[in-house]
């Protein structure tokens, strides 16, 4: 068949809103976007494993100790759904690692940030897992199967995630007075790097208009950012906290909190590797992919030996 006839009904099948599946036809660019965000996306939860991995061993009881253990464990497994579904798009992990090594590939600017005390373990929880549900929940209704499905998934554990962050902020919030200072202080370093973590704003976005056509995204990331922030303000409000922005206020008409100016030249200078701790970050993993090459040999070696086993 003709590419553009291709084209014409691959386009159909997304606007009648079924799925693309890995062995169906798709044009070259959607499968190189659907590698790109993809791969972005899993590096991120592996990425994001180190700022709270960082809490683990100082975390202050036992039922926090498990807790978060299991959260970061889960954000491993986020990890592994999605190099897997990234796979069915005819491109090897071990490259994708390798594009993630070499800094070819980004991850999410969120987890460039230090994790300086324990009430940043609540407020990860509660903005950094809010925000990307709200982003997630969106491509769990996106065009390509597997990713699609891998973030069903990925949202359920993520809304437990978003609840022990909220309740620690609360917890905390409700302590001390040097307790609630902390849960403040953390908001106020947290905040401006949560909500520019859904992407730069519409008009510099150069991939969301493509995305859209393809039922990738399903919104954009201006329209995303607001939601977070609508649904977080009255959370803040509870809490007794505020957010660092002084222009934020609600608008009676639309219906909307309406907030100040982001600082987007942060969010590039982070994309591009200077944020606080991207060197940190990346040498973790470099680190941790040497350090774990003899499990993988070693798995190997079983995996062939038992198939040779099995073959004689
Ligand atoms: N950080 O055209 P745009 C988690 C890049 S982890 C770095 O708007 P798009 C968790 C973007 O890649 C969940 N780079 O892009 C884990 C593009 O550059 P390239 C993380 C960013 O794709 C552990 C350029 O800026 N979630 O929940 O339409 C513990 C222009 O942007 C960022 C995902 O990864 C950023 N924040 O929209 C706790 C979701 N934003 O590639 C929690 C999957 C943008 O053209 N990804 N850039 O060179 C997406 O949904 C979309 O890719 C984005 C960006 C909304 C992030």
């Amino acid at each position: 068949m003709e590419d553009s006839i291709l084209l014409e009904k691959f386009q159909e099948k997304i606007d009648k809103g079924l799925k693309i599946e890995p062995k169906d036809w798709m044009p070259e660019a959607y499968r190189k976007q659907l590698i790109r965000m993809m791969s972005q996306h899993a590096h991120s939860e592996i990425v994001g494993m180190l700022p709270e991995g960082n809490w683990i061993t100082r975390a202050p009881s036992l039922r926090r100790k498990a807790v978060l253990l299991a959260k970061v464990q889960d954000e491993a497994g986020h990890g592994l759904y999605l190099y897997s579904a990234a796979e069915t798009l005819g491109i090897d992990r071990t490259e994708l690692l390798d594009q993630l090594f070499t800094g070819k590939a980004k991850y999410s600017s969120i987890f460039n940030y230090p994790s300086l005390t324990w009430a940043d373990i609540g407020a990860i929880g509660w903005l950094v897992d809010g925000a990307a549900i709200m982003n997630q929940t969106m491509l769990a209704r996106g065009s390509y199967g597997p990713y699609s499905r891998a973030m069903v998934r990925i949202c359920k554990e993520e809304s437990f995630h978003n609840r022990q962050g909220y309740e620690i902020m609360l917890t905390l919030s409700n302590g001390s007075p040097a307790q609630k200072a902390m849960a403040q202080d953390a908001l106020n370093r947290w905040w401006w790097p949560a909500i520019m973590m859904l992407g730069p704003s519409d008009a510099a976005s150069p991939n969301t208009e493509q995305l859209m056509r393809w039922k990738v995204k399903l919104e954009t990331n201006d329209e995303i950012r607001q939601r977070f922030i609508d649904r977080t303000i009255p959370q803040a409000d509870f809490l007794g906290l505020t957010v660092p922005d002084n222009d934020m206020k609600f608008n009676e008409t639309t219906g909307h909190y309406e907030h100040g100016t982001i600082n987007w030249k942060e969010f590039f200078d982070v994309v591009a590797g200077n944020g606080p701790c991207n060197k940190k970050r990346l040498k973790a993993r470099v680190d941790a992919d040497k350090n774990g090459a003899w499990v993988r040999a070693a798995a190997h070696a079983y995996a062939n030996k038992k198939a040779a086993a099995k073959a004689a």
